[in-house]
């Protein structure tokens, strides 16, 4: 018997900010729209409730610090998970935190997995911080995670929720291989990543024609490499200067891409997901426990530092 999870990946446009709860209403809606279409699972982009703002530059954490939640579901949160609770959908959600450790401030870079009862069930914090801490005078816009956020200190877990072994990461981390890696390890079935990616990187255009190409291609290779579904959901349209390249993708476990936005737009793309190819592929081809062999792959420290001929 096949174990089809549909997912729903709410591509949403960058509009002017107001405030969370015109973008709540929206995301809301997109909830709606997904539970009439079989969703079992809503994925929203990364930083869902507040502008990308790591494109400018503040003095002072202060300014900005009401992009920050400190406490999920808040306030101006809490419809979304009654929304989802009252439809019996679950949800990926990405978003800046707030937490005081020993007296510490800590930002993050979230997301939260959410089941069908709107209980929280997997908390992720970004690892791969792009960009750069301190200002940089001659970019169009600026690419400050390194200064808005911490690096994540969850590591890349996994959590068996809604029939499935489900992982998330954000934005950045899908170019990495061993996000996709350590998930696949740990036997994940279907990855969410919500992602907000400029089609100029503001430090290096060298390689600006290839953005896009770039986006699916690390998201099918990961979810190949790694027998798994992938769902990357993009923020789209423009923040000041910067234009942000959307392409909202659900990958299947062969590469192939099964659902593609084909606009820039708020977009619900839509994948229907037997995580039972994620095991056929795990038990043939990339079955890790009969093929893979690590002991014979080199020590890796003896590489680094190695010159070019
Ligand atoms: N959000 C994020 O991680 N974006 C990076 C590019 C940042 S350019 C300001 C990405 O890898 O898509």
């Amino acid at each position: 018997m096949a174990r089809i999870i549909v997912v729903g990946g709410a591509q949403m446009k960058a509009e002017p900010y107001e405030g969370r709860v015109p973008l709540v209403r929206r995301m809301i809606e997109m909830m709606r729209e997904a539970k009439a279409c079989g969703c079992d699972i809503i994925v929203y982009p990364e930083l869902a409730l507040s502008p990308f703002f790591v494109l400018e530059w503040v003095d002072d954490l202060d300014e900005v610090k009401h992009f920050y939640e400190k406490e999920m579901p808040g306030p101006e949160t809490r419809p979304l998970f009654e929304e989802a609770a009252k439809l019996e959908i679950g949800f990926y959600l990405g978003y800046a935190e707030y937490v005081e450790c020993s007296n510490k401030a800590k930002r993050y870079n979230t997301s939260i997995l959410v089941d069908k009862n709107a209980e929280i069930v997997g908390k992720y914090r970004k690892v791969h911080l792009p960009g750069h801490a301190d200002y940089k005078k001659d970019m169009p816009y600026q690419g400050l995670e390194k200064y808005y956020f911490d690096v994540g200190d969850l590591g890349f877990g996994v959590w068996r929720s809604m029939g499935g072994v489900m992982g998330m990461c954000i934005c950045n981390d899908r170019r990495w291989a061993e996000t996709y890696r350590v998930m696949g390890l740990k036997g994940v079935e279907l990855i969410m990543v919500g992602y907000n990616t400029p089609n100029s990187m503001p430090w290096d255009t060298t390689f600006d024609q290839l953005t896009y190409f770039h986006n699916h291609l690390v998201m099918q290779a990961g979810a190949y490499q790694n027998s798994t579904f992938v769902a990357g959901v993009a923020r789209v349209g423009k923040t000041g200067e910067c234009d942000l390249i959307g392409g909202s993708a659900i990958i299947a476990p062969s590469g192939e891409i099964i659902a593609c936005a084909s606009s820039k737009e708020d977009e619900l793309i839509i994948g229907r997901c037997d995580l039972d190819l994620a095991q056929k592929y795990k038990q043939s081809m990339f079955n890790f426990e009969e093929h893979r062999r690590i002991e014979h792959y080199g020590i890796i420290t003896e590489q680094i530092g190695a010159t070019a001929p």
